[in-house]
């Protein structure tokens, strides 16, 4: 039985709820309100001393952190491929995992904090690491479809939820027309979950 402690805006949340819809896979949601604090809750403490979701039970195993779910899920249940077992491979999709929790997190993600959760972070700061996220997705994308390999993977997953709600913090994605077609693609897929705000308004 999966249970996922879950706050609907969240963008690392929906990482998650995207790969748990992809993967057709049946979950308790439990929500974590993170308007009202819910994460400093003595309960919610107890599983995640970091006070952070997304987290995710699988009865005996508690994850924190999207990405290591992600990876989880993946080889838990299917979809190998999209985080396949050569170590080429896999590297080229954690350099993806990694940029997703650096420069898409402390830029795009930020920068639609502030807008959306009034959140204490410098704009300057979260403007300037965005710019370079985009430019950084923007040049892989001209070229290659996908971010890692040359199909859909976990680096797509990772990446794609702050990317196409960065419009919510007041960045224009109109400099970025390979980013915006692979946001179409990923939209595409089989079973793709939307959340408030997404899938990205073209
Ligand atoms: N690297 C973690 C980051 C998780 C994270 O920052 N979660 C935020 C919501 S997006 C949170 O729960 N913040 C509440 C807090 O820090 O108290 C992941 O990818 O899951």
């Amino acid at each position: 039985m999966i249970t996922l402690y879950d706050f609907e805006l969240s963008g690392n949340c929906h990482k998650v709820r995207m790969m748990l819809s992809f993967l057709q896979l049946e979950y308790e949601r439990i929500d974590i309100d993170l308007r009202k604090k819910d994460q400093m809750k003595a309960e919610f403490i107890a599983l995640n001393r970091l006070h952070k979701v997304p987290l995710l039970v699988d009865d005996e195993l508690v994850l924190r952190d999207s990405a290591a779910i992600l990876v989880y899920l993946a080889r838990q249940y299917g979809k190998t491929d999209w985080y396949p077992d050569s170590p080429a491979a896999m590297a080229e999709i954690q350099q993806w995992l990694s940029f997703s929790v650096n420069e898409v997190f402390n830029g795009l993600a930020m920068a639609r904090a502030i807008v959306i959760f009034n959140r204490d972070f410098d704009p300057k700061l979260a403007h300037a690491i965005s710019d370079s996220a985009l430019d950084m997705l923007e040049f892989r994308l001209r070229e290659h479809e996908w971010l890692a390999l040359d199909q859909f993977t976990l680096a797509d997953v990772a990446c794609y939820p702050y990317a196409a709600l960065v419009y919510e913090g007041g960045i224009s994605l109109d400099r970025y027309p390979a980013v915006r077609a692979w946001f179409k693609r990923v939209e595409a897929l089989p079973h793709y979950a939307d959340m408030p705000g997404l899938p990205f308004p073209h």
